[in-house]
């Protein structure tokens, strides 16, 4: 039986996180703390998307820096590159040019509906680039490369998968089954975390205020200080409802590292002001954050061992991409060398 079961094909995960800045609080909880929990039931492939982070405007020196860090941080948080692939997505060659081919498959119409697009054009107003256009198009390319049947992500990620559908639906429609139409995996729980000063929109890391987002890399007193400082209402009674955006977000972020639900947190603070809670969640998030905080401190010291596991995460992740490519040029009618 067990190794029937062995012989089942694991179904493939295949997710990616930019490279653009400190990774925070919001991508730790939708994203990454559901990558290292995936990793024994499924064959995960896992991407450090920074041909994505030049979609915006990046010192050369810096980017160098949070790709390291990021890489780093991202083994830190669990990822296990004995059970997975991780690799850096400028590495391997065969994402630039699947995307190449998507872009010819994607109408303008449909990346002009994205509203990461809408936001991120008004927010850099001095650089609404092509690439920043047509970034899903690339995210497909990641994605379809590996045949994925599900993608992690936040749920601020779910427009850009439902296109990356679409764009493998209609290809397939064109040429047969070539690509494998992939499942969005949003989580339950801290789907989306949002920001600290302004809970109406999410904690992002491209965030001015430093004050509205928690870095998985800020010291304990920081973190104290940031939620202590968290903007909630008028209130003061501790329970999940309309207009408290403030709380309801801190309960999210409290219910995903303790794992306690909504009814139970209010149980928990019954009677008990915000002071009370800010400083739970606080230290909650401080004891889920320590461990990451040591290992990244020494995967960070060890340039050598990090370079050893992303030349072999680039090698794997070729080896199954290229046969995809291969595939997808060989239907357009490419000549195939
Ligand atoms: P930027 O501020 O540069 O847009 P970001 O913080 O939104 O960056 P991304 O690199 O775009 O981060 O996202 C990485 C992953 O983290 C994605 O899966 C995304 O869905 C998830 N994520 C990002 N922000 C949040 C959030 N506030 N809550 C939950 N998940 C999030
Ligand atoms: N666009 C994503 C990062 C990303 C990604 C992907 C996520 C790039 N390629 C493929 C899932 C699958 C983001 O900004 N969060």
């Amino acid at each position: 039986m067990e190794e029937q079961k062995s012989q089942v094909k694991k179904k493939v995960i295949f997710s990616a996180i930019q490279p653009s800045g400190t990774i925070t609080l919001g991508n730790y909880i939708g994203a990454l703390k559901n990558w290292t929990n995936l990793q024994d039931e499924f064959n995960c492939i896992y991407a450090l998307a920074d041909l994505h982070a030049i979609t915006v405007r990046q010192n050369p020196k810096d980017f160098k820096k949070n790709i390291l860090e990021a890489y780093a941080l991202l083994l830190a948080c669990g990822v296990d590159v004995e059970k997975s692939i991780f690799f850096i997505q400028s590495h391997v060659h065969t994402h630039a040019e699947l995307a190449w081919v998507l872009n010819c498959y994607t109408q303008f119409g449909e990346l002009s509906r994205m509203t990461q697009f809408k936001d991120k054009s008004q927010k850099h107003a001095d650089n609404v680039n092509v690439g920043l256009f047509a970034y899903p198009s690339l995210m497909a390319a990641d994605i379809l490369l590996y045949q994925a049947d599900m993608v992690p992500v936040g749920a601020d990620q779910k427009q850009h998968l439902e296109l990356s559908r679409n764009i493998a639906e209609r290809f397939n429609g064109i040429y047969g089954n070539t690509f494998k139409v992939p499942d969005p995996y949003i989580p339950k729980t801290g789907a989306k975390i949002m920001s600290l000063q302004d809970p109406t929109r999410k904690m992002s890391k491209s965030d001015e205020n430093v004050n509205s987002f928690v870095a998985v890399l800020d010291k304990p007193d920081v973190i104290m200080k940031k939620f202590k400082r968290a903007v909630t209402d008028s209130d003061a009674r501790v329970f999940y409802g309309d207009g408290k955006e403030g709380i309801n977000n801190l309960m999210g972020i409290y219910s995903s590292v303790t794992g306690l639900t909504n009814q139970q947190i209010e149980k928990e603070f019954e009677g008990k002001g915000y002071g009370d809670f800010k400083v739970a969640v606080a230290e909650a998030v401080i004891e889920e954050l320590r461990p990451i905080q040591e290992r990244f401190d020494k995967y960070i010291a060890d340039k050598a061992y990090l370079k050893e596991c992303y030349d072999k995460g680039a090698e794997l992740a070729l080896r199954f991409s290229q046969r995809t490519l291969d595939k997808a040029m060989k239907k357009v009618g490419f000549v195939i060398k």
